[in-house]
């Protein structure tokens, strides 16, 4: 069973209350750290290993060294609770049921940081979460831990919730501070980076909702604990949103130790595919990363099983690896159509993109157009050598990631199931009418 850190309290009931959050032990972390240097704190961040929850994995620590402190200029932390990416909704969970570990994350980060006004900016569709956020920061203030004078330490915080109207690409740092600014969710060129000019050209650091919420574990069981969790550099433990062809669908905790066999049969997590369908594929982390066949997502090209973590699902790269991304965990069985999961895919990122990238606004139209045509029976053999060169002179040409995320899937499911888009263009009349995978052919 993988110990649990972030979900731990998470069955109390009344948890995302205050008082009962207080009586499970809530906010000692916080007042531990309070006692600490902000230096202090920055040294036991590093000591964690912990790894951006986002989707990037950047290091945590690392990122917080970076910020930037020139001398009379405020500092801000911005934590990304923008989750907007298909599959993905772990921090959904996390600001639902357990706010307080978030406002308290926020406390600790704000401290090391410097920053007297943090934000949340939350994606717009998740309309019932700010005034749980909301409630629960005005607990904190009556109860001292926010406001003026923290504690008596002489450190004030205040934390704002910022919603945001439902644009993927806000969930991009930069676009996310562009709209946090009141304008248009465009990404800016980095660098420079957010830790030196961010908000307001103001050093700020962007963290995602899980990264911000495992200070609090950190704090309260050292970094170099937290750190013997997991393996290698997939230190601590990580939120998992399974969904798809799965029995039990939900946001499990793992310790990045388990592998993904075991993650998607084992009654603890997804229990199996249903009515013992086989499994075909898995998109681990989030639509943006590239989705995998069964054979190379159990086993890695050595025949090693293949673990939940950083490494070992990115083992053998883009050819027969994926991501771990931000956790988002979609598996497909038998029946499922690949061509039609990539063309529902290839019209999100299209309708997402903000236009600013030639190869991005023009290319994920155009992949979406010739996915349609595909599914829709009238592709020409030369279509999937056009698609795969669209998304190669999209991919690492353009000012953010959205373009990578539009591209890596179309390049895996070419990559991996080329065999299925032929046979929808060999088979015109059979693949208007049936959308399933070649199992059922
Ligand atoms: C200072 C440097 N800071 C890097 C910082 C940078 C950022 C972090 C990671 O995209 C990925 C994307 C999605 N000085 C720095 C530095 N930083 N070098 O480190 O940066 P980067 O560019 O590697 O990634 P990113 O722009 O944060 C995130 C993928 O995640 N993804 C997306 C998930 C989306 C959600 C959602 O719904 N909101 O979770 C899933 O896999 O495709 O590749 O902070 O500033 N020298
Ligand atoms: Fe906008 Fe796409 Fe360029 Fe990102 S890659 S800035 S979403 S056009």
């Amino acid at each position: 069973m993988s110990k649990k850190l972030l979900l731990k309290d998470a069955h109390i009931e009344g948890i995302r209350y205050f008082e009962t959050y207080r009586k499970q032990g809530g906010y000692e972390a916080a007042e531990k750290a309070l006692k600490m240097t902000p230096d202090e704190i920055l040294e036991e961040v590093k000591a964690s290993g912990l790894r951006g929850r986002g989707g990037a994995g950047f290091p945590t620590g690392m990122k917080w060294s970076f910020l930037a402190k020139p001398e009379g200029v405020p500092r801000h932390l911005v934590v990304n609770a923008d989750e907007s990416e298909p599959g993905t909704f772990k921090d959904r969970y996390l600001m639902e049921f357990l706010p307080h570990l978030l406002i308290e994350g926020m406390l600790i980060s704000s401290y090391c940081l410097g920053s007297n006004t943090s934000y949340i900016y939350i994606r717009g569709e998740y309309s019932w979460i700010p005034d749980i956020l909301e409630e629960a920061i005005e607990e904190a203030k009556a109860a001292g831990f926010l406001g003026k004078n923290i504690l008596g330490t002489g450190f004030d915080l205040e934390i704002y919730v910022q919603r945001g109207g439902g644009a993927y690409i806000c969930g991009e740092e930069t676009a996310l501070l562009e709209s946090l600014e009141g304008k248009r969710g465009n990404p800016r060129l980095k660098p420079p980076f957010p830790a030196v000019k961010g908000l307001w050209e103001r050093p700020t650091v962007v963290n995602n909702v899980e990264s911000i919420a495992a200070i609090v574990p950190i704090m309260d069981i050292t970094g170099a604990e937290y750190a013997k969790i997991g393996v290698g550099r997939s230190t601590g433990t990580k939120l998992i949103s399974a969904c798809g062809n799965i029995n039990k669908p939900g946001v499990y905790e793992i310790d990045m130790t388990i592998t993904v066999e075991e993650f998607i049969y084992s009654e603890e997590y997804c229990g199996g595919i249903p009515n013992g369908k086989k499994l075909k594929a898995c998109i681990p982390g989030g639509s943006s990363v590239p989705i995998v066949p069964a054979n190379l997502l159990l086993k890695t090209i050595n025949g090693e099983p293949r673990y939940m973590n950083y490494e070992s699902l990115a083992d053998g790269g883009f050819a027969t690896g994926t991501m771990m991304g931000s956790g988002g965990f979609i598996v497909l069985d038998e029946d499922q159509c690949i061509v039609e999961h990539t063309m529902t895919l290839a019209r999100f990122y299209n309708h997402e993109s903000c236009g600013q990238c030639t190869p991005c606004r023009e290319g994920t139209g155009w992949m979406y157009k010739i996915l349609k045509k595909i599914e829709n029976g009238q592709g020409k053999m030369e279509d999937i050598d056009l698609l795969w060169d669209i998304q190669r002179k999209i991919e690492g040409n353009t000012i953010c990631p959205l373009g990578d995320a539009a591209a890596w899937p179309v390049a895996a499911a070419i990559r991996h199931f080329r065999d299925e888009f032929e046979w929808h263009i060999k088979n015109p009349e059979l693949s208007q009418t049936q959308n399933y995978g070649l199992a059922n052919y």
